[in-house]
């Protein structure tokens, strides 16, 4: 009885509402106040409740903390060994990758090569010194620029390089085009923290400067997992004999983690990463996914890197509601 009371209390409520929209649809007058009244609840929504992405501080493949993306690759590409692999699992695959296909080349070689791999961007005649970024002539005369080691020739494991040799010492991802008396201050010793221009910190330790943190960063990070036998870490930097297997740390790992975030990778390094590849077979993982620093080092998982898509309430959404109600 009472559901029959019901359905006929709303058949005659639909009734109603059926005539009212009869009403308003024959009614232009009627039709255009609903659509200023729709409209301007819209705008009003627009106005006080959407809400923009969040400005980033960093390169737009990181979040605001400055932690990069992770992204699969492609099957068949460079890393597709590595894709899903994460800690020493992620370190163990990316040295396989790296190695195959290394060949590398002399000590001598580099004179010419890093010509080209440090050349400025828009003038290939001149190479970017680092740490300075003094630029001069890219043509090797052995006193406007020499090579650094940026993880120093002391604390690789083997005794100074010779131009003939091709070992650890040679590898082009740790050499950089560098002007003597630059070369001179930062010595062998270890980067710590500072900021600005380059310079010798009172701890001792080397700042590299503002913009060549990251790419400092990125070069040592190469070499732990091409060379697993050399080692990053925050201490112990002293301990045995320069130029034998006792002293293979550089660091500090701490402050390279957070310099790797505020100087993120740029088309200098993209470019020299290209050159290098075509020179000696291989390439810098930390330039082309520099998320995998935070798999390795940081215990991130790859969920944590994932880009989450926020939905947000877009003009196009009023339009789509307009229409749904119209
Ligand atoms: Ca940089």
């Amino acid at each position: 009885m009472a559901t029959k009371k019901k359905t006929t209390v709303q058949k005659e409520l639909k009734k109603v509402v059926r005539k009212k929209v009869k009403k308003v649809k024959q009614d232009p007058a009627l039709m255009l106040l609903l659509i200023v009244v729709v409209l301007a609840l819209a705008i009003v929504y627009y106005i006080f409740f959407y809400q923009p992405p969040a400005t980033q501080t960093y390169g737009s493949e990181q979040n605001e903390e400055g932690y990069y993306y992770y992204t699969l690759v492609e099957n068949n590409t460079y890393y597709y060994d590595a894709n899903n692999d994460i800690g020493d699992a992620l370190k163990t695959t990316l040295h396989t990758i790296i190695n195959t296909g290394f060949s590398p080349t002399t000590y001598d070689d580099a004179r010419q090569i890093l010509g080209e791999a440090d050349a400025v961007l828009d003038d290939p005649s001149k190479v970017l010194a680092i740490y300075n970024s003094a630029t001069v002539s890219s043509t090797w005369d052995g006193t406007t620029w020499t090579r650094e080691h940026v993880w120093p020739n002391s604390r690789l494991g083997i005794p100074r390089v010779t131009g003939s040799q091709r070992n650890q010492a040679s590898d082009l991802h740790n050499l950089r085009a560098i002007i003597q008396s630059v070369n001179a201050s930062r010595s062998d010793r270890i980067f710590t923290d500072n900021s600005g221009e380059n310079q010798i910190n009172d701890d001792g330790g080397y700042y590299p400067g503002d913009e060549h943190r990251g790419d400092v960063a990125r070069i040592l990070f190469y070499m732990a997992v091409m060379y697993d036998f050399l080692e990053l870490a925050d201490e112990g930097f002293e301990d045995g004999e320069t130029y034998t297997m006792d002293r293979i740390t550089m660091g500090k790992l701490s402050v390279l983690l957070e310099w790797h975030k505020l100087d993120p990778v740029d088309a200098f390094e993209v470019k020299r990463n290209e050159v290098i590849f075509n020179a000696q077979g291989n390439r810098n993982p930390f330039i082309d996914k520099p998320e995998y620093v935070h798999l390795i080092w940081e215990n991130k998982t790859i969920q944590d890197l994932t880009k989450v898509e926020t939905t947000t309430f877009l003009p196009n959404q009023s339009f789509g509601f307009l229409q749904m109600v119209l």
